[in-house]
Order: structure tokens, then sequence, then C-alpha cells
């Protein structure tokens, strides 16, 4: 008994973490499916520590009889194919950017907006946010419980993996090739990532911000509340897994920094690691690998009448996307959604 699940885009960082993710959570899958591009087809990926599953072409998958699907193949292949695995009646939780603003397609933090799943039938796909904007909501929902959130202000420090395996790779060349005179010429990237920051995620856009930046203030609206003004500067830094957030909050009302640590330490998916000392606070590389969003160096924002600001972390594979997407399909479970379809 179990449910058959689909992971498409299975060779990729945020496959890869799927398949991981599903295992170690022990979730409930009689059969797990790797699908990705006719390139990949045959090769073989891990499932868990002990088992190994073949990549089948997601070109010619029939997805009948498969429960969920989690795709994380780039956004005109989930174009394509996830409506396809939707119209086969597979439920489809979508990672990448291209259904999430669609007024009928559920945009969907578990611990932020679990409602939302229960309008997701209409079309049987569900999107899983940007990775920068869901470590900040799952930040900001117990604050916005207790002290109404007007506008934020964030600067992103996301590391390479938001961008691939490549991009991970051409830090690790770009750093080992100048300690060697081997300095290799960016291509993932407009500019040289190691020892570098580059203020430019995604394409530009008309007003001279950037499509991340863009996402972090639209996503954040339909999951949190459409009333709340965002403005982002994403930055890319010379970090291989774990994005930062450093996050300045004006609110509607009184919120101390007390009442804003107790309603995080109650918070599921948050941990407080916040000590004001030397390295009472947490970084990416001690995120990577871990399930939470962790918040540190909170402190009131005296420049405006009810302002707080903080620095948040999350693994940007996990929590960012993989373990979200997971999760998602837990709670489909948990509210019975996906009952009738169990094998
Ligand atoms: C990055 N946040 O770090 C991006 C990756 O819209 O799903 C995820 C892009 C997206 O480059």
């Amino acid at each position: 008994m179990g449910y058959k699940v689909a992971v498409v885009g299975a060779t990729g960082a945020v496959g890869r973490e799927m398949l991981k993710t599903l295992a170690q959570r022990n979730f409930p899958a009689s059969e797990v499916v790797a699908l990705a591009s006719g390139r990949s087809a045959g090769q073989q990926v891990s499932y868990g520590d002990d088992r190994v599953l073949t990549v089948q072409n997601l070109e010619s998958f029939d997805f009948s009889g498969i429960d969920i699907g989690l795709f994380s193949p780039g956004a005109s292949v989930s174009a394509v194919h996830a409506p396809r695995a939707a119209a086969a009646g597979c439920v489809v939780i979508d990672n990448t950017s291209h259904f999430r603003m669609e007024p009928d397609i559920p945009l969907v933090v578990p611990e932020v907006n679990p409602q939302a799943l229960k309008g997701y039938a209409k079309r049987n796909i569900i999107a899983n946010p940007n990775c920068s904007t869901i470590q900040m909501v799952v930040a900001l929902k117990p604050l916005h419980r207790i002290a109404r959130i007007k506008r934020v202000v964030v600067a992103t420090y996301q590391s390479v993996s938001g961008a691939g395996k490549e991009a991970m790779d051409e830090l690790y060349a770009q750093t080992k090739g100048s300690f060697v005179n081997d300095l290799k010429a960016p291509e993932q990237f407009t500019k040289p990532i190691a020892f570098n920051c580059i203020p430019h995620i995604d394409r530009f856009m008309d007003d001279g911000s950037t499509k991340e930046e863009w996402k972090m203030a639209v996503e954040t609206r339909k999951i949190l509340d459409p009333d709340i003004a965002v403005i982002a500067t994403c930055v890319r830094v010379p970090v291989f897994v774990g994005h930062a957030e450093a996050v300045h909050v004006e609110f509607e009302g009184p919120i101390s920094v007390a009442e804003a640590l107790a309603a995080w330490r109650r918070a599921p998916g948050v941990t407080v690691v916040d000590r004001r000392e030397d390295g009472g606070y947490m970084t990416q590389v001690e995120a990577a690998g871990e399930d939470d969003v962790f918040v540190s160096r909170l402190r009131k924002d005296p420049t405006v009448p009810h302002g707080l600001a903080f620095w948040c972390v999350s693994d940007n594979l996990r929590k960012g996307a993989a373990l979200n997407a997971v999760q998602i399909a837990e709670t489909l479970i948990a509210r019975g959604f996906l009952s009738k379809r169990a094998a």
C-alpha cells in the first residue's frame, strides 16, 4: 500500500534532493519513478542509501496510475509535461516558476498557507514557491499573526546551487583555478562568482528589478497577504548551498523583540539561533542539510515607528525546494485529498 510517485528532473540538484527527502522521511511510496530528458535516460540515481533507480525518458512516459508528480525539470519542460501528467490524474507539485502566479494554481508553503491547497483539483497542479520566498514567508508568518506587516525590505545572499549543478561546478572550478593560475571564464554567471558577489539573479525586468526580486514580492503577497509591500535586492554569493537574507520589516502596530522571539519559538519550521555574542547566529554552511528556517540577529529597527530587523538562513535545495514539495504531498495526504488514489 502506498502512493506511486514520479520525480521529474531527477538528475538535477533539486530532483536528487527530492529523492533523498522522500527516502529520509519514509514517504509512503509504493513505487518511485525517476524521470528526466531523453539525454539522461538510462542514468542511475540514488533513492535513499540503498536503492538505485534507472532514469526513464519523460517525453514518452505515461503518467496514468501515478498519484504524485514532483516536478523540477525547468519551467519550459514543466509547461508541457505538468499539464499532461495532471490530465492523466497525477497530482503535480511543480517547483518551477511556470505556474506560480496563475490564479487557479495554489502556491503553497505548508507552515504558512496550507488552506490554499483546497483548490488544487481544478488544475491538479500545485506550485512550489521560489526558494528565497519560502524561507522568508516561513519566518514572517508568525510575526504577521501578532502585528500585521506593512512593508518588507530584504537583501538576499543566495548560493550557487539555486542556479543548478553547472553553476556549482563553475564556483568550484573558478575557486580552484584561482589558486593555480588557471582562471575560468564565467559561463553560468555574468561575472566571476569565485570570491565575488553578483547583484543579478534571473532576467532583468522593465523597471530595473530582476525577476528573482519580482518573484519575492508577488509570491509573498500571494502566499501571505496581498497588502504587504516588498522590495528585494537579490545577490548571488560564492556559497554552494544555503540562502541567507537580511530582512527589515515594518509593522502596522507595536511588536517587541521578546514577542517576536516567542512567536518564532512556537512556530513550525523555524529555529531561533540568536545569542548576542560572537558566533551566536546561523550561517549558510551550518544550515545546509537541515530542514528548518533559522532566524538570528533579531533587533528593533528604530528608523520606522514599528520595525524589526533580522537575518534568516535556510537550505535552498531542501526547505527552499525539495522538502517543501514533499511537505505539500504529505499535507495533501494528511488532509485526505489523495486517499482515493492509494494503490
Ligand atoms: C536561485 N531562487 O537561487 C533561484 C532558484 O524560480 O524556482 C529557483 C528559481 C525558481 O537562483
